[in-house]
């Protein structure tokens, strides 16, 4: 383990003791809610992990240093901060050699977990394929990251600010496998359907750890999509949510928004264009994401080959 590599002491005696361990990311928190719902969405998330049987690590890069686990001063620090860097594989070490501090998008979560070992990590939704992306070559790190690092991702599936059609491609190009959990088609975050078929079905978390072993058994490099459909009391049905969605994206084409700044930009807009509801439901789905990785953290943890 390198220097850089901070666990907090509660992560480190649970994975010392082989117990369930759940990464989490940073940047739905320092980018993806407005505080203080962002704060109290990560202490939740937290607990429902803790009541589910796992050890929650909210993965941060702090003053250089990359954190697997996050003290709770850490938590509401990281939950105020103003100009906190959006880290990805790209520029994750860059921040770190120069003592920075930045949240860690899906991308570099999983690499800070499978640092530190853990296979299972809960999040709200996927970077992926953006509409247009033929154009603008706007393809997230989140699914490169995915076929290359070992860490299974349960998510509510992606945005439909995104092209889920060329997601899932891109995906089976890199032979990612994608599961959707209970349904044969792949939700889309706040919608638990996006009309499209996911590439497999698992609704057992058992089999959803038995099928990360097989993986690793064969010696494949990269991890699994786990598409968790958002709970039905609060999902946001497609038709009421793509309006939404339009309109925030001619918004965001209006400001001129690109790069890493469009997804924080969508998320605010259609925040404010649904009055909040839809960050109702992202934090709907986040916890019933959590309560699902901790399961197949508990499975993993039973085979431990
Ligand atoms: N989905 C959310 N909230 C978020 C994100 C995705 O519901 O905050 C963040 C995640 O950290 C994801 C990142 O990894 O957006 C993708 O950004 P980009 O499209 O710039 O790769
Ligand atoms: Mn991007």
């Amino acid at each position: 383990m390198t220097a850089s590599l901070t666990l907090s002491p509660v992560v480190e005696k649970a994975l010392a003791e082989g117990r369930p361990v759940v990464a989490l990311e940073s940047t739905i928190i320092t980018h993806g809610m407005p505080y203080p719902q962002n704060l109290e969405t990560a202490r939740q998330v937290e607990k429902e992990l803790r009541d589910n049987g796992a050890e929650p690590a909210t993965i941060a890069v702090l003053n250089g240093t990359l954190h697997v686990g996050l003290t709770d001063p850490q938590l509401e620090q990281l939950s105020q901060a103003k100009g906190v860097a959006k880290l990805s594989r790209a520029d994750m070490a860059v921040c770190m050699s120069q003592g920075g501090t930045g949240a860690t998008t899906v991308a570099a979560t999983m690499i800070g977990a499978a640092k530190a070992g853990i296979e299972v990590f809960a999040t709200g939704g996927i970077g992926g394929v953006h509409q247009g992306a033929e154009m603008s070559f706007d393809v997230s790190a989140d699914l490169a990251e995915l076929a290359l690092t070992p860490v299974s991702v349960v998510c509510a599936g992606a945005k439909a600010i995104l092209d889920l059609a060329k997601t899932l491609e891109v995906l089976e190009t890199r032979g990612v496998p994608v599961i959707a959990v209970g349904q044969d088609a792949f939700p889309a975050f706040w919608s638990r359907n996006s009309g499209l078929r996911a590439p497999l079905r698992i609704d057992d978390p058992a089999d959803i750890a038995a099928a990360h072993m097989a993986r690793r058994a064969l010696g494949l490099p990269g991890g699994q999509l786990i598409a968790n459909p958002i709970p039905v009391e609060a999902e946001i049905p497609r038709s009421e949510i793509q309006p939404v969605i339009a309109q925030a994206m001619a918004d965001a084409k209006q400001h001129g928004i690109i790069g890493k700044a469009v997804t924080p930009y969508l998320l605010q807009r259609i925040f404010e264009l649904t009055k909040g509801r839809s960050l109702d439901a992202n934090i709907a789905l986040v916890l019933n994401n959590a309560r699902l990785a901790a399961k197949i953290a508990q499975e993993m943890s039973k085979r431990p080959e």
